[in-house]
């Protein structure tokens, strides 16, 4: 049977195509709010983070009744460190809004999270978005999505593919490019129209597949997924089927539906309706969640593994402790096994060695975004240099490989090719789009690290870089590693403008004038490759009047400042990356006795 009264449907793209813009754009025109709830853009992207980078980290439901149906939505965010989550998020739908940008088309994440909702067996509906864009090629975008569909095996599925024109940030969708632009009705009406409803077997026996998680500090974990068969409900005894058959019973204290922006408290749900439900403490994602005499087992569904470790430790700078809340290896601790709670895809390693603790995750954007909330918090840090995970295969030392898609104007390709060849990629395909060159490369994971910052610095800001996982390969060759040195400081106390004046001839300086430096951290790039020793808190001899260090006479560059992930990315293995709420500093780990000496040696030459 299928139920009509309800569309589960999922909305996915690659990052920036719009996606929360179009939820929001539902939530608008078809919810019921107050005017006060709804200030603001993107009201979806909730945290802090969230807002602040404009980018979606967890996928989220929100659910619309029109027409007298109830519409489930799920937001999905773009980025590919958050692939495994669309992925499994797919489980709860019927059908998918694949959005493609009217300018850009199709990019590399389209292509991954479409190919997947193909495998799953969704209704895709291509809606093309930011058709208001003046730089929009919609014609054009309508066939490269097309094309798309056709080689990723969907060829039964462009018969009666729908596609629909929108700008969700003007809050319209139509049909044909002539109609007029007025509302998201048209898109509302062909959901209805394309997407099946859930197909359900009333008397099977109630299951549910664990598919996200969420957590409130109140109720503990929250259960999030479609009810498959049957039906549950409030304070029912429920058995929770895990991994290799064990299985657990437990009871469901509260049941919720999606509403709104919200959730609504309800004693029953029925197949087809995608609930979360408190009270299962035990239960992970994949778990089948069943009926005590009646147990059915759903296909597990598989959480990503990670990729990409870093080792996060306490901060142990000289200027420790000053600002953070939580500085100690406890705390650090606790924080860490409170986060797997919620994110399944982070593995953390709870053997402690001298403080440090193995974090592992999808990818450099996953892991900053936690050290990221964890500064937010009061925490303060070190994080050392991030490694790709290695995998042993048949007794084989492997690492993973990417695909490397680049799109940059023709006459900066040149220097591409250097940084990309220089990191052992290699180029696979490549086209042109009027003045624009679209490669793609196969690369080791080793080599993307700190490689977007630096093909923007050599392609003034214009080349668009993309990377997704391809397969693990046996290990080869060394890991790329900085080209220039660093200058460390070799003393304490505050930067000096006179110093900074002599230093920045042969370096790029990551400070400035009356900034607290210490020994052993990093203050600029060198321009030669060796690591130097220099004491920028030097004052002019003449005039040890001038204690604060400005001098009008000084022309000083402005200071490099690093993002959290500019930070991750520059380190090198023998340095480390101090986080604290305010400051990112980046230090050598170890002073040896050797650099103690150089660096005292320096100080008294300078
Ligand atoms: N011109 C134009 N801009 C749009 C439109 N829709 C969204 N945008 C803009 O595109 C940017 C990204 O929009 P989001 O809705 O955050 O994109 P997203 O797909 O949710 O991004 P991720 O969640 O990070 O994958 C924002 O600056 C939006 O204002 C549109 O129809 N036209
Ligand atoms: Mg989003």
């Amino acid at each position: 049977m299928i139920r009509k009264d309800i569309r589960n449907i999922v909305i996915i793209a690659h990052v920036d195509h719009g996606k929360t813009t179009l939820v929001d754009c539902i939530l608008r025109q078809c919810g019921h709010f107050r005017e006060n709830q709804l200030v603001g853009d993107c009201i979806l992207d909730s945290n802090a983070i969230e807002r602040e980078r404009g980018i979606t980290i967890l996928a989220k439901n929100i659910a619309v009744q029109y027409k007298g149906v109830k519409i489930n939505v799920v937001d999905t965010p773009g980025h590919a460190d958050f692939g495994g989550e669309v992925e499994r998020v797919l489980q709860m739908a019927d059908g998918a809004l694949v959005l493609v940008d009217a300018a850009e088309g199709p990019m590399p994440q389209t292509r991954f999270v479409l190919s997947k909702a193909i495998e799953a067996g969704l209704r895709p509906i291509v809606v093309v978005n930011k058709i208001d864009r003046p730089d929009a090629r919609t014609k054009e975008v309508v066939d490269e999505a097309f094309e798309l569909i056709l080689e990723l095996g969907g060829e039964e599925l462009l018969e009666n593919l729908t596609c629909i024109f929108a700008s969700a940030k003007q809050g319209f969708a139509k049909l044909s490019l002539d109609d007029p632009d007025e509302d998201i009705y048209p898109l509302m009406d062909l959901i209805l129209e394309k997407v099946s409803g859930p197909e359900i077997d009333e008397h099977a026996g109630g299951s549910l597949l664990a598919t996200t998680l969420d957590w409130s500090d109140y109720v503990g974990r929250i259960i999030i997924g479609r009810i498959r068969s049957g039906s549950f409900s409030a304070g029912q005894e429920v058995l929770i089927q895990k991994a290799d058959n064990q299985a657990l019973k437990a009871r469901i204290t509260t049941l919720y539906v999606f509403d709104d922006l919200g959730r609504r408290e309800v004693i029953g749900a029925a197949a087809g309706d995608i609930v979360a439900i408190v009270g299962l403490e035990e239960a992970e994602i994949g778990d089948t969640i069943c009926q005590v005499d009646n147990p059915v087992l759903l296909p597990r569904i598989s959480v990503d593994q990670p990729t990409l470790e870093m080792v996060f430790s306490i901060n142990s700078s000289p200027m420790a402790g000053r600002e953070g809340k939580y500085v100690t290896s406890r705390q650090l601790r606790t924080r860490l096994m409170k986060e797997l709670e919620r994110n399944v895809a982070l593995q953390v390693d709870a053997e402690e060695v001298g403080d440090m603790f193995r974090v592992a995750g999808r990818g450099v954007l996953h892991l900053a975004v936690l050290i990221e909330t964890m500064r937010r918090e009061g925490f303060e840090l070190s994080v050392g240099k991030p490694r790709v995970v290695f995998k042993k295969i048949d007794g084989v030392e492997c690492e993973p490989y990417e695909h490397l898609f680049i799109e940059v104007p023709g006459d900066k390709f040149g220097s591409v090719m250097e940084l990309v060849g220089g990191r052992r990629g290699e180029l696979l395909e490549m086209k042109s789009r009027g003045d624009y060159v679209l490669a793609k490369f196969s690369i080791p994971a080793r080599g993307l690290i700190g490689l977007r910052t630096r093909m923007l610095n050599s392609t003034q800001g214009t080349a668009i870089v993309n990377h997704r996982f391809d397969e693990y390969r046996p290990v080869e060759g060394d890991a790329p590693s900085r080209n220039n040195g660093v200058m460390i400081s070799g003393v304490s106390g505050r930067v000096n403008a006179f110093a900074l004046n002599t230093l920045q001839e042969r370096a790029d300086m990551f400070v400035a004038p009356g900034e607290e430096v210490y020994e052993g951290m990093l203050v600029g790039e060198n321009s030669r490759n060796n690591d130097l020793a220099v004491n920028p808190t030097r004052e002019k001899k003449l005039s040890n009047m001038r204690a604060s260090g400005t001098d009008d006479n000084i022309l000083l560059k402005p200071p490099r400042k690093f993002t959290l992930e500019a930070a991750l990315e520059y380190v090198e293995d023998d340095e480390l990356v101090e986080i604290t709420p305010t400051q990112i500093r980046l230090r050598k780990a170890l002073l040896r006795e050797n650099d103690r000496k150089r660096l005292a040696r320096a100080t008294v030459e300078t």
